[in-house]
């Protein structure tokens, strides 16, 4: 391959040669398999599911893929003998960081596990030319560079021109009705716009099933018509922005044209290529909700909806209500979060002009949900819930009233939403709802972030659990066996050690491995609430500098957290997390006791070297507003223990591990609401009547943390003078007593270790695999791997 590509041999080639190389080889290993699993969907007419979503964060690939094809030992020892470190050439490829978070990454552990359970399932997306911003710390503030992922070339991505769509934007349409009666669009001055697909394989896990990742680039269309040459550049950069970057907010939504212009892409291209595909074996349109699933990932995809109806009509002729019910049957829905500014609605005027056509079916569907409503419901409730109100369409409503399942990402996510945000639509669709708690993928967050651990996991039970993830509660049994408990704490101490070593290369910070790692990664959001972790960080801080002999394990703070550039209350905290960490990293009066590491630019590549090395797994958003969460599931897999308010999957996690080895503390969901009810939550007094706290807050506008004086006040007054909208004072003395716990817990390492354990064995049912069972059982309908069954149970 070597000579094939470069015309060198391994002597003469360097890392990134040998990389891509590698790569290559290791697609052509899988395209027989490839393109055999499509012709099995296709011969056997499998009904096929398409995850809808606008970000996918798959990180890198080549080790995963040489995993799931069982070749990773092989190849590792083959090079080996070249002379080559496979751990070396794994680091060359890019990490494509093509969505924000949790939602993105929780696509990604989906199709993985689609494929290792024999789903017939595919991701459709948006190849992003950059992906999430680079992040970089600038006197501890932060800013954002370009991600390029794709300078140096992708090697899994096949660009398949033969397979490109149009997908049109703006122009005026009219109805005119043909020979045959049917009312058809004519378009007069629409803007076209060339869809192109990038297909990755998506290698199933032990069988030779490979799934596509179908990721669509915007270009400009062959020209009909003569151009002059700078209006054609205008125009080809006009199209080519649309899949130039992604938006790096994963928390507000942002009535944006460019974004409206990126989700109408992904989805009409990805729309059109299925009704062609499913065309293809030659059956009826109208049986296509028996064929196709459509699953829309958040409501950024929900245009999914009135364009299956545009075609379905315009092109397929289908009357109004039979259209509809074929809609229906094929869409389902996720909803990911209940914080009101992440919900999207677009301005009528913007979504008429830019998708008339697709305006007009919107319309429709409104009117006619209206009218069959009036009989059977109140008009405030319709009002309430209807499509188009306000000036705005509202997309969560469009998702609803489109689809015949609805579901939360955790238990107590999905009872908020029946009670709370979805109400009304509970009482109109009580049978479309249903939960899918989040799930991870072993096969990245153990198996290869963690291979000492999962050496020692095979060694006490087999390697079932490689498979059936819930095995791994056999680990129970050891639950009182010290040498196994010394064994799990020996890799821990590896685990930390080398991430010690990646700290102190990369941001020359000394940290001690024998100290308590305490991990919160995550996007950098007020409702997560770092600032009640670094508040807690500086009342420890506050004792040892009153008595240097206070008596507390070391510890060190780790977070990871990049901020969306628009957010500026977001970017404050980054830099007052800095700014501290700069007092007290240098600060030698403390003896080391406490160390801040504040890692940049946090995604996943960094998320594999830091979950294995995590002995605490802070989860502290305020209950009701983190949906689930997933790095919950990652750190305790890996034997974190977890640090806890009783909010997304926590509560579930509690469940599995038992409340004696979680620590939970703070307000529940119900508390939460009831201050909302009452209103009688008042920071202020909780500043006033604390002495503790107060001298805590003070230190943020007392001059105590150096270069911060801004910051300090202005997150002092949002906490204290304010409101404190997520609580963080109501919270601060329960998370301290907290913190203690845990400080004692540590001391005695058999009962930590044990901890651990218990957490380890408690985290099958976190699965993706079996996340994306009840997906394809319950709502997708389609086939998957005969001997899962099983894992349903
Ligand atoms: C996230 C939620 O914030 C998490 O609680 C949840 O675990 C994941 O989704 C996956 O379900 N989320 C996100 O990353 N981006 C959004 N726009 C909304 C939710």
């Amino acid at each position: 391959m070597l000579t094939e590509l470069y015309s060198m041999d391994v002597a003469q080639s360097e890392d990134t040669e040998q990389y891509f190389a590698l790569g290559n080889l290791v697609r052509s290993y899988c395209a027989k398999n490839w393109s055999s699993t499509n012709r099995l969907y296709m011969k056997k007419e499998k009904k096929q599911a398409y995850y809808f979503s606008m970000e996918f964060l798959l990180g890198r690939m080549l080790k995963s893929n040489l995993l799931n094809l069982g070749i990773l030992e092989t190849v590792r020892g083959g090079l080996k003998e070249l002379g080559i470190d496979l751990e070396k050439i794994v680091q060359i490829e890019a990490d494509p960081g093509l969505g924000n978070g949790g939602l993105g990454r929780l696509a990604a552990c989906f199709i993985d596990s689609m494929a290792t359970c024999e789903i017939p399932g595919h991701g459709n997306g948006i190849r992003f030319k950059y992906g999430l911003f680079k992040q970089k710390f600038v006197n501890g503030y932060q800013v954002e560079l370009p991600e390029n992922w794709l300078q140096n070339g992708n090697v899994w991505e096949t660009r398949r021109m033969n397979m490109a769509v149009t997908v049109s934007f703006y122009g005026k349409v009219w109805l005119e009705e043909t020979v045959n009666g049917y009312m058809l669009p004519h378009y007069e001055n629409t803007e076209r716009v060339l869809a192109v697909p990038y297909d990755t394989p998506i290698i199933g896990y032990g069988n030779n099933t490979v799934n596509t990742l179908r990721l669509w680039s915007a270009e400009l269309p062959a020209q009909d018509e003569a151009m002059d040459y700078w209006s054609y550049i205008q125009r080809r950069n006009r199209i080519e922005s649309i899949s130039e970057v992604l938006y790096p907010d994963d928390s507000n939504y942002e009535g944006r044209l460019l974004r409206l212009k990126q989700e109408y892409f992904f989805v009409s291209a990805g729309i059109q290529s299925i009704i062609r595909h499913y065309k293809k074996m030659g059956l009826s349109i109208n049986h296509l909700a028996e064929k196709v699933a459509i699953h829309i990932n958040d409501t950024h995809p929900a245009l999914c909806i009135p364009e299956l109806m545009r075609l379905l009509l315009d092109e397929e002729h289908l009357d109004w209500e039979h259209a509809w019910n074929i809609t229906i049957n094929v869409m389902s829905y996720t909803n990911h979060t209940i914080m009101s500014e992440a919900l999207e609605k677009w301005p009528i005027d913007m979504i008429s002009s830019l998708l008339p056509r697709v305006y007009q079916i919107i319309s429709e569907i409104d009117r006619r949900y209206v009218e069959k409503m009036a009989a059977l419901h109140s008009t405030g409730k319709i009002e309430r819930t209807r499509i188009i109100e306000g000036g705005h369409v509202k997309m969560a409503h469009l998702a609803i009233i489109g689809s015949h399942s609805i579901n939360g990402v955790a238990k107590l996510h999905t009872a908020i939403l029946k009670e709370k945000v979805l109400h009304d639509f509970f009482l109109i669709y009580p049978s479309r709802f249903n939960n899918k708690t989040n799930g991870i993928t072993q096969r990245r967050w153990l198996m290869l972030a963690n291979e000492p651990l999962r050496e020692l996991i095979n060694e006490k039970i087999g390697n079932d659990w490689e498979k059936t993830l819930t095995e791994l509660k056999m680990l129970k049994a050891f639950r009182n066996d010290e040498e196994t408990l010394k064994e799990l704490a020996e890799i821990k101490r590896i685990n930390k050690a080398h991430f010690a070593e990646y700290v102190l290369d990369a941001l020359k910070i000394e940290v001690d491995p024998d100290a308590i790692f305490d991990v919160q990664i995550k996007r950098l959001h007020a409702y997560k609430r770092q600032l009640l972790n670094l508040l807690h960080i500086l009342k420890l801080y506050l004792d040892l500098k009153e008595d240097p002999k206070t008596d507390i394990h070391p510890r060190v703070f780790i977070f990871g957290a990049k901020a969306a550039p628009s957010y500026t209350y977001a970017k404050e905290i980054i830099k007052l997390i800095n700014s501290v960490a700069e007092l007290i990293n240098h600060d030698a009066s403390i003896n080391n006791k406490l160390k801040i590491v504040f890692i940049e630019n946090y995604g996943v590549s960094l998320a594999e070297k830091i979950i294995p090395a995590a002995d605490v797994s802070e989860q502290i958003s305020l209950a009701s507003k983190e949906a689930s969460g997933t790095s919950n599931m990652k750190l305790m897999l890996n034997g974190a223990v977890t640090l806890a308010t009783l909010d997304g999957a926590n509560v579930e996690i509690r469940d599995r591990v038992g409340s004696e080895n979680i620590i939970i503390f703070g307000l529940t969901d119900k508390e939460v609401y009831q201050y909302y009810q009452d209103g009688s939550y008042h920071s202020h007094d909780y500043y006033e009547n604390n002495p503790v706290l107060q001298r805590v807050l003070n230190t943020l506008i007392d001059g105590t943390i150096p270069d911060a004086e801004t910051e300090g006040r202005d997150i002092f007054n949002s906490l204290v003078n304010y409101g404190d909208e997520y609580f963080v004072l109501r919270d601060f003395d329960e998370y301290v007593a907290a913190q203690k716990k845990i400080d004692k817990l540590y001391r005695d390492p058999l009962t930590w270790q044990r901890m651990a354990l218990i957490n380890i064995a408690g985290a099958g049912v976190f699965s993706s695999d079996y996340t994306v069972l009840q997906y394809a059982n319950d709502i997708w309908d389609v086939a998957y791997r005969p001997d899962a069954g099983e894992l349903l149970n």
